[in-house]
């Protein structure tokens, strides 16, 4: 049976005849490996997982075709969409998969064959793994698909490339200036029964638990993390960046200390 304690090596291809890579993340266009004829480039396979709804669609549509709509058409058939990203000159083509509901991490190659054919979860390079800022139950499935992983693949937690995005993070701050005003209307009375009130007692728990959300996230788990917005495209584009800079580190050997040395080291634009 086929054993999945470490990622596959990422499978390399040789293009010819590709001499230069326009880099529109500048606006210029950059040469890369103009005295060659040959083009080294990884192929990657990125799994994005989470919870219904929480926006995974929605992110990769927004990285992939600057698009965004507030309707919810709930995801039924698997989808995959091909950017690509240079990082340090190395060119990847990145296939990223977006899956109709999974519940479970398939443990085996059997359960994936039954009930996740052709979804590639069990050898995908890399997870993005997805939950909605302004739902903890989104945070404990990420929880629980990362420890689903780790136990299903083996090997060191930092082997295994995982990010995790908090997405909708528009509704936080629309929730915080909504307060912002309510506060400001009241007077010092008022605003003490405000306090007491379900939605500012729900908005304060927001706010340690968003910071514990990062700590465990970032210290606990040694995973990339950040917090975007699909639909007003914050930090969309600088997650995937985040997350390849990640992988490349792995892919080249080194395994960082943090994520933060794997950021600082390298440079990531996307075509
Ligand atoms: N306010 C807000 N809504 C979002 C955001 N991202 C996704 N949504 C909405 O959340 C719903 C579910 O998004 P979708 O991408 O289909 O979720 P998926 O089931 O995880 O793929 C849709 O109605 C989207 O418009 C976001 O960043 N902010
Ligand atoms: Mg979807």
């Amino acid at each position: 049976m086929f054993s999945a304690s470490l990622p596959p090596p990422s499978c390399t291809v040789l293009l010819s005849a590709v001499k230069n890579v326009i880099d529109i993340m500048n606006n210029n266009v950059t040469t890369v490996a103009s005295s060659a004829d040959d083009i080294e480039v990884e192929q990657l396979r990125i799994a994005v997982l989470g919870a219904p709804g929480v926006g995974k669609t929605a992110v990769i549509e927004q990285l992939v075709s600057h698009e965004f709509t507030d309707d919810y058409r709930p995801t039924t058939r698997c989808r995959c969409y091909r950017p690509s990203f240079i990082i340090n000159e190395q060119v990847y083509e990145v296939t990223i998969v977006d899956c109709p509901p999974v519940t479970y991490f398939p443990a085996t190659s059997l359960y994936e064959w039954t009930d996740f054919r052709g979804y590639g979860l069990r050898s995908a390079n890399a997870y993005l793994l997805i939950y909605d800022v302004t739902d903890d139950d989104s945070f404990r499935f990420v929880r629980s698909m990362r420890e689903q992983i780790l136990a299903s693949r083996g090997g060191h937690p930092q082997d295994v490339p995982m990010f995790v995005m908090g997405n909708k993070q528009d509704l936080l701050q629309q929730q915080q200036q909504l307060l912002l005003q309510q506060q400001q209307q009241q007077s010092t009375q008022q605003q003490a029964m405000l306090l007491s009130t379900s939605f500012t007692a729900e908005d304060r728990r927001n706010l340690p638990t968003r910071r514990e959300v990062a700590n465990i996230v970032k210290k606990q788990w040694k995973c990339g993390y950040i917090e975007c917005s699909a639909k007003c495209n914050w930090h969309v584009v600088r997650g995937f960046q985040e997350l390849m800079k990640m992988v490349h580190s792995i892919d080249a050997g080194h395994r960082p200390a943090s994520i933060h040395d794997a950021l600082l080291c390298n440079r990531c634009d996307i075509l």
